[in-house]
């Protein structure tokens, strides 16, 4: 069986191959996949989120972190799922209307997915209607990116939307999107980047 160490540290060093090689012996040696998703994978996330909020790393290696990650949940989330665990919650992404800006968007989906959450990627150009799907589907948490100043207001209009919705909360972001906007338009949250997104995103479940 891998030591544990080793998964952290492939995690963190996005080392995909080594990833998907010893989550797989975990599997096959009938270790606790549980315990190594909680205890190990996704702390090896969090820490690459906190390097990457203090710019001790860039999109590029988080990226390929996320990746790294994504090749061990490809092995254990069947099995997961299979055993009946649930995820933390279940969240729907996706960048507004009128907005084709997707890289942002995809870094926060693979950091919420690395925390745990069961993501449901909406893609870009959403409308209202889209969320209304993924909220329909199952999904309590909104994720709404947007880069540009013109899609930004659009935010508004998918908060104005679910107002009075106590079972739906939104969390916003994108490089032109501010703590301030997010207050004045009455989101639940903002995510500044992705790793911020989650810590936001694990303050409004805590608040619910
Ligand atoms: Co566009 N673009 N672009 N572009 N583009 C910007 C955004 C722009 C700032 C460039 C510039 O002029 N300097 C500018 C916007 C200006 C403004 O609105 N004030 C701009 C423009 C004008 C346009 C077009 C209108 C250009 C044209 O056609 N005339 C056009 C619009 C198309 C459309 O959307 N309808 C356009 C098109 C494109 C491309 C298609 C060529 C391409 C997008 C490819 C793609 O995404 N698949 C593109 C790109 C790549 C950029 C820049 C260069 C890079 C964006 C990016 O990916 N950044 C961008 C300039 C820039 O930002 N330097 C620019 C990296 C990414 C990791 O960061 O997305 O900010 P970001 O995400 C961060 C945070 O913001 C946060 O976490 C992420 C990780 O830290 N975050 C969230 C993001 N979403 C979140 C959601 C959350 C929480 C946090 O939810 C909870």
């Amino acid at each position: 069986m891998p030591k544990i160490d080793e998964i952290y540290e492939a995690v963190t060093k996005g080392n995909r191959k080594v990833v998907a090689e010893k989550v797989q012996e975990v599997v096959d040696n009938d270790g606790d996949i549980v315990e190594l998703l909680n205890g190990t994978m996704i702390p090896a996330m969090r820490e690459i989120g906190e390097r990457f909020s203090r710019n001790e790393i860039y999109v590029p290696e988080m990226l390929i972190a996320a990746r790294a990650m994504q090749a061990g949940l490809d092995i254990i989330e069947p099995l997961l799922a299979a055993g009946g665990h649930k995820a933390r919650a279940r969240v729907a992404i996706g960048t507004v209307k009128g907005d084709l800006h997707d890289i942002g968007k995809n870094l926060v989906a693979m950091m919420l997915k690395g925390a745990g959450f069961e993501v449901d990627d909406l893609g870009v150009d959403c409308a209202v209607e889209k969320y209304e799907e993924a909220v329909e589907k199952g999904a309590g948490i909104l994720c709404l990116s947007a880069l540009l100043t013109t899609t930004m207001p659009y935010m508004k209009a998918v908060v104005d939307h679910f107002k009075g919705r106590d079972d739906v909360k939104i969390i916003i972001g994108g490089a032109p999107v501010t703590h301030e906007y997010a207050k004045e338009i009455g989101a639940h949250g903002y995510g500044e980047d992705a790793n911020q997104a989650v810590h936001e995103l694990e303050k409004v479940l805590a608040e619910a």
